[in-house]
């Protein structure tokens, strides 16, 4: 999957900030071809021969001193109206409630919807066509949100919350990373931004709202009752299950509707579900979840019981 090109901006806020870097890059290019093709041009037509006297000196000319500091002074001017307007129109001033608060955690993303309430996990859902206001916060280091086509990024910071907008054009799924060194799997640490049609966007909010159903496969069962006794739930939520409410841990309500497992170091299939499952530490070194000492068959009820959360 690689749909995170910073240069396809995809919201009015990347637009506006791709547009500030576009017209600088024209006016940078053509300085450069302007000052080396002045410098080319002086080499060879002024080019000195043998036996010719040295060519008779000047100093100071009031004119061309002038304009070679008034036009770059207006150069600088004009991009920094450019950027003043461009932060403006990026960065209006947030509510005071956020839509959505996106909490930063070695390695992996955590997203709140505080209006509804959905909890989730390394995929967030938005309406397309329609600003949510983000607020941007971290429970261990610093980390950066950025999904280059739906700009701009912002670092999170512990204990201060930063705030961006966050708008997709149209429908389709966004691609984006942490892009502030936070430690060993700073690397796998991808979020996925699901546009969707207000609708459809309506219904998924609704089917995260609902409480996990209890597991009726035998086997399932059983990795219920595996992952209740187990130290899962000392890190990992889901929600209808008695004692799984910790937080620390991405929420496992809805954990098999999401594309990806790791924050985005493996697809979400069942295969990949066990494979995590059965070593964390082999497929995300240094990931904060530790391997567990399970029999074949314990991982199989574990992974069966997580395929039921849809
Ligand atoms: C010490 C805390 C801790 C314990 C105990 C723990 N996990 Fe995790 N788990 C994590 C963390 C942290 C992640 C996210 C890792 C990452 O992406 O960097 C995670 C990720 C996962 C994921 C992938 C979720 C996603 O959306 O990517 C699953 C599934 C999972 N754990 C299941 C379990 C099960 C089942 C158990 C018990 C056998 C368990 N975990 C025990 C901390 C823990
Ligand atoms: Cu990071």
């Amino acid at each position: 999957m690689n749909n995170s090109s910073a240069l396809d901006p995809q919201s009015p806020q990347a637009h506006v900030i791709g547009g500030v870097g576009v017209i600088s890059t024209v006016i940078f290019v053509l300085i450069f071809v302007i000052v080396t093709g002045a410098i080319l041009y002086a080499l060879f037509r002024f080019r000195g021969r043998a036996g010719e006297p040295d060519p008779k000196q000047i100093a100071e000319n009031k004119a061309i001193e002038i304009t070679w500091t008034v036009i770059p002074f207006l150069i600088v001017v004009f991009l920094f109206g450019l950027t003043i307007r461009a932060m403006n129109l990026a960065d209006p001033p947030p509510p005071p409630s956020p839509d959505l608060v996106v909490t930063g955690h070695q390695f992996w993303w955590q997203a709140n919807y505080p209006a509804s309430g959905v909890v989730t996990a390394n995929e967030i859902h938005i309406p397309a066509g329609k600003a949510l206001s983000m607020r941007l916060d971290s429970k261990d280091v610093l980390h950066e949100f950025w999904v280059p086509k739906l700009n701009r990024k912002m670092t999170t910071v512990p204990g201060q919350n930063n705030h961006i907008w966050l708008q997709a054009d149209k429908p389709g799924v966004y691609l984006g990373t942490c892009s502030e060194f936070c430690g060993t799997q700073h690397a796998w640490m991808r979020i996925v931004v699901v546009a969707e049609e207000p609708s459809k966007f309506e219904r998924w909010q609704q089917a995260q709202l609902q409480p996990s159903q209890a597991p009726t496969r035998d086997v399932a069962v059983k990795g219920l009752a595996l992952f209740q006794t187990s130290t899962c739930i000392s890190c990992h939520a889901i929600r209808g299950v008695t004692g799984a409410d910790a937080g620390v841990a991405p929420d496992l309500t809805h954990v098999a509707s999401r594309k990806q497992l790791g924050a985005g170091i493996l697809e979400n299939t069942p295969a990949n579900m066990r494979l995590w499952l059965k070593s964390p530490q082999h497929i995300k070194p240094g990931a904060l979840m530790p391997d567990f000492n399970f029999t074949d068959e314990q991982f199989d009820q574990l992974a069966e019981y997580l395929e039921t959360l849809r």
